[in-house]
């Protein structure tokens, strides 16, 4: 059984989009950010970087005791290996999907989640913080819409690294990007959105999301006040 620790933003969405659509046995262990539940000691036993997503394999591959993974791609890249579903086997189909993984990691997260953070969340408007990120995110948004130009999902195939990227593109308007100005990356989009496990998750996401207000004042303290050392 997977335990995965989560919470509905679009790290958490992309290891759920994955264990629905492989049908793989899990349960979800709520982990309230907004409430500052990802610092129990509990999780941070699994989490040290103080961030959800995570997962405990409780029956590993091996046999032996359970495996904690955090950081999300690594996570997709183990559920993907243990399952053999949704990365290639052969050398080159498999550091496809991990080279696209390791982009989205890499780039497209940390960028539109800075541009979500001066548009929506900073305190003051910071014009040049804002311009920064909104462009970076167009030019991250172009990379993907020519790749797939030429290619029906990311690396062909449905794969991992769809998965990695689809929910860093659900919030496009909050991130001030105009997604017809992409018609690949629109029709990519489309198409995972409709898929059944994509709903799923964001239907249920959205029902775990229900009754929590996310940026109180205190929310926001706890989410972006932190240093190394933890008051
Ligand atoms: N690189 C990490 C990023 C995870 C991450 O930033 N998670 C956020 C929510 S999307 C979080 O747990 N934030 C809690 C905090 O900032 O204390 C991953 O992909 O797993």
């Amino acid at each position: 059984m997977i335990e995965l620790h989560y919470w509905p933003t679009p790290n958490g969405q992309k290891v759920r989009i994955f264990c629905e659509e492989v049908g793989l046995d899990y349960q979800i262990v709520p982990v309230d950010i907004a409430k500052g539940e990802q610092f129990k000691p509990d999780f941070l036993a699994i989490s040290p970087n103080n961030r959800m997503p995570a997962i405990v394999d409780t029956a590993p591959k091996d046999g032996g005791a359970p495996i904690s993974i955090f950081e999300s791609g690594a996570i997709l890249l183990y559920l993907a290996e243990k399952s053999g579903k949704f990365i290639p086997t052969d050398v080159r189909g498999r550091f496809d999907a991990i080279q696209w993984v390791m982009w989205q990691m890499a780039g497209l997260g940390p960028m539109a989640g800075q541009n979500g953070h001066f548009n929506t969340y900073a305190p003051e408007k910071i014009p040049y913080a804002i311009e920064r990120y909104v462009k970076e995110t167009n030019r991250l948004y172009g990379v993907l819409d020519k790749r797939l130009a030429d290619n029906e999902y990311i690396i062909g195939n449905y794969s991992i690294a769809d998965m990695a990227c689809y929910p860093w593109i659900v919030p496009h308007e909050r991130h001030k990007q105009d997604i017809n100005e992409f018609p690949n990356l629109k029709r990519w989009f489309e198409t995972i959105r409709a898929r059944p496990a994509v709903q799923i998750c964001y239907e249920k996401g959205e029902a775990m999301r229900a009754g929590h207000t996310l940026m109180t004042d205190e929310a926001k303290k706890i989410l972006f006040g932190q240093t190394a050392r933890r008051e």
